[in-house]
């Protein structure tokens, strides 16, 4: 059997970004697509029976599927241009830690009479198709409206009600699974740290103890579209002068607050053409801080800053929320636990959001972070040492086997 860096490599051409760098991979597109079958391959070589539930979640099962499983998993899909490790490197380190545990005289029999393993992928983690990230355990958890993620548009036009008929999914069934969450006795996901929490030297495994709450806002901002060469700059309306001054202001609000941090990484303007002034600019704002309330009042600033800048440029400019997730902690009895499997490694939160972060409000949800050395993520430069991967697919092996 590979080990996880060889399963790592062997996916390492899947979804390569050529404009961007790095990966795109977003959910249910051809490389995403082409990682769960290689997941579902990987799976069946080991033993492993695979079934794909309501909302498009895969489970590979070690032992029968029952109630209080012990589970871990995470994502396949990626942000656009993102890095190799941001979600694929706790799937293969699950297939890796299983190998382990087969070599350590486990097997389906063994893993005892009242618990299985299961290994699951979540769609949509990244939220970079449907603009809600989590989709796939928000559907499971009844976190998301079913009509509300049946509706969800790409930059396409497609729904992911379109999209999940596309992929055998029954638009009718997808949603909350009280069955599902039964089978969830205890979730880790073991995820590349995106932050230099472990920085350089000392223990390259850290777990989670929580998660940063973070949301996102649609800013819509209308003008006047007129004609590049023919308007005056006197008689402009142009969104566009009023989204920049709006970033700008996005980064000195969130300045101010100490832990913020606020982010417009996507603006499109309407309709786009380069000797048109915009009729109007949507901007995507993510906003995150420990405290929900203090998300709340910075987006409430954030939104004053805008609307004054939009009507000093005669412009309008509406706010909307598209998702937000309050700060979560990880289940403290689970994730001591998990310390005493693995001694000396250091807890830390985390900025970013995950599957286990959904979970964590309906079965005890635990985390498990690998170094990263510069702890760039979302990035090309995203980077995990070979050793590194390998100690976090034994640490993930010994805790499952601590957990079974
Ligand atoms: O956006 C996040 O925090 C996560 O990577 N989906
Ligand atoms: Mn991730
Ligand atoms: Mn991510
Ligand atoms: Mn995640």
């Amino acid at each position: 059997m590979e080990t996880v860096n060889q399963l790592l490599d062997s996916i390492k051409d899947v979804g390569r970004d050529a404009m961007r760098g790095g990966y795109s991979r977003a959910a249910y597109s051809t490389p995403e697509l082409e990682l769960r079958h290689w997941f579902i391959e990987q799976a069946q070589q080991r033993g492993l029976d695979v079934e794909t539930d309501r909302n498009g979640i895969i489970w590979a099962w070690w032992g029968k599927p029952q109630d209080g499983a012990l589970v871990t998993g995470s994502h396949l899909d990626s942000v656009p241009g993102g890095g190799a490790f941001d979600g694929p490197l706790g799937i293969a380190s699950a297939l890796a830690a299983v190998d382990i545990l087969k070599t350590r005289g486990l097997d389906s029999k063994n893993t005892g009479p009242h618990r299985s393993l299961a290994i699951t992928v979540f769609p949509e983690e990244e939220g970079s198709r449907f603009g809600v990230a989590c989709l796939g355990s928000r559907l499971l958890t009844g976190a998301i409206a079913v009509d509300k993620a049946l509706n969800l548009r790409d930059v396409d036009g497609n729904t992911f009600a379109d999209v999940a008929r596309g992929n055998r999914l029954d638009p009718r069934r997808v949603g909350r699974d009280p069955e599902a969450i039964a089978r969830i006795g205890d979730f880790v996901e073991l995820h590349v740290e995106q932050g230099k929490g472990l920085g350089h030297g000392g223990p390259a495994i850290a777990v989670g103890s929580s998660i940063l709450g973070h949301g996102r806002w649609k800013l819509s901002v209308s003008g006047q579209g007129n004609h590049a060469g023919t308007t005056l700059m006197a008689d402009r309306a142009d969104p566009m002068v009023a989204a920049a001054q709006i970033v700008v202001a996005v980064r000195d609000t969130a300045a101010r607050q100490p832990d913020a941090r606020a982010t417009v990484g996507r603006l499109t303007p309407v309709p786009g053409g380069t000797n048109v002034i915009a009729s109007r600019v949507d901007l995507w704002l993510d906003a995150r801080h420990p405290d929900d309330a203090v998300t709340a009042q910075l987006i409430s600033a954030i939104y004053g800053v805008a609307r004054e800048i939009a009507a000093s440029e005669g412009c309008a400019v509406t706010l909307t929320e598209e998702s937000y997730s309050g700060t979560v902690h990880f289940d403290p009895g689970l994730s001591r636990r998990i310390g005493e499997l693995l001694p000396g490694a250091p807890v830390l939160a985390t900025g970013a959001g995950h599957d286990a972060g959904v979970l964590a409000g309906h079965v005890p949800s635990a985390m498990l972070f690998v170094r990263n050395p510069s702890g760039i993520s979302h990035s090309p430069e995203e980077y995990v040492a070979d050793e590194d991967t390998a100690a976090g697919a034994i640490a993930l092996a010994d805790v499952l086997e601590g957990l079974l």
